[in-house]
């Protein structure tokens, strides 16, 4: 049998580590022939709740899971780490504006990435889900400068997958038939979700659905969903977002082929997008990590200032960490 890799995940006793830990043990993320150790990381308030996510996946008796490493040092869950997954961080707390969350988590991140840069595995791989996700993941790529910080990405393919979803549903075709569906810039509500270079089958979006309703409706529901779900369920999404996290790392270990899909990773200066911030762009992965920006796609004068906006708020989001870096 193929060697364990061993996949880290901080946050693991929160709502979207107990959704992901399962689905990685069984297979869903690395593949029914890739065994795996986990190593979880928490705060020491909640290593108690930790334990009982142990305990549970001990009982499942999953056939790949090889380990289970629990503790509250990254220099411990991260040691070795080919995979990890950055979900832990703190919520918003009433009153408190995106400025302040910024200011809260990002210290996380920097101690996190320097664990990363002393410990993990040569060929590690990292996406940021804990919010703000591209200016965690920029702080943590920013303190592991020993890491080439293509390794270091930020989760936006729940905000994909969101509009996939909504697209198959307006037209009552398959999501299975919707391709190109980008998520530019920031996972916040100035995101852009580009629906006019999407396809439906051989279809251009804009040829099957009325512009009004892409700029209106469509860009508002998947700006907005976050939202409307902490509303509608009380807590915010969980189950959803693990599987975006999957899918997204699945597709970076194994490749997308012609396939493009949403990802913050660091600027090369694509789109005029300064080096180095976490952007989210179209990406094609070729596997083990590797992936390249797709260049060209065009945009129409609304498409191009959705992107400048959303640009904007994550350089000021940068200037509001400078010193973290
Ligand atoms: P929970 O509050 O349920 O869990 C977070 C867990 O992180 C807690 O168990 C907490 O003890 C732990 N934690 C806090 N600081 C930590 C640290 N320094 N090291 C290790 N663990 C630490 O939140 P959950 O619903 O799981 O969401 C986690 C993060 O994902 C939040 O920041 C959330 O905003 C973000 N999300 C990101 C999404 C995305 O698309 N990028 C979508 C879903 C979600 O909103």
């Amino acid at each position: 049998m193929t060697d364990p890799i061993r996949v880290a995940v901080t946050g693991a006793a929160g709502n979207i580590g107990y959704s992901l830990l399962f689905r990685i043990a069984a297979g869903e993320c690395f593949g029914p022939d890739q065994p795996v150790i986990l190593q979880m990381l928490e705060i020491p308030p909640a290593m108690g709740a930790l334990e009982g996510v142990a305990m549970e996946l001990d009982d499942c008796a999953f056939p790949l899971l090889k380990g289970l490493v629990l503790g509250d040092d990254p220099e411990v869950s991260f040691k070795d780490a080919n995979q990890i997954f950055l979900v832990g961080s703190k919520p918003r707390g009433p009153g408190m504006e995106r400025k302040d969350l910024i200011r809260e988590n990002g210290p996380i991140f920097v101690g996190q990435g320097k664990a990363i840069e002393k410990v993990a595995a040569s060929d590690v791989f990292v996406l940021t889900v804990g919010n703000p996700c591209n200016t965690n993941g920029w702080i943590a790529m920013n303190n592991a400068k020993g890491v080439p910080r293509e390794r270091f990405t930020a989760m936006t393919r729940l905000d994909q997958n969101r509009a996939v979803a909504q697209l198959a549903d307006k037209t009552g075709r398959d999501t299975t038939e919707v391709s190109d569906m980008i998520i530019w810039g920031n996972h916040s509500a100035t995101q852009f979700p580009d629906s006019l270079n999407a396809r439906i089958g051989s279809e251009r979006v804009p040829d099957l659905i009325d512009a009004a309703w892409l700029r209106g409706e469509f860009l508002e529901t998947i700006q907005q969903r976050g939202a409307a779900i902490i509303k509608a369920r009380g807590q915010s999404s969980a189950a959803s977002a693990a599987c975006a996290a999957m899918d997204h790392v699945r597709d970076a270990w194994s490749g997308t082929g012609g396939r493009s899909v949403s990802m913050g990773v660091p600027s090369n200066g694509a789109y005029g997008v300064p080096d180095g911030i976490m952007f989210s762009f179209a990406c094609r992965c070729s596997g083990k990590g590797a992936y390249e920006i797709v260049e060209g796609v065009e945009f129409d004068d609304f498409g191009a200032d959705k992107f400048a906006k959303t640009l904007e708020e994550l350089k000021s989001e940068a200037a509001v960490v400078q010193d973290l870096v």
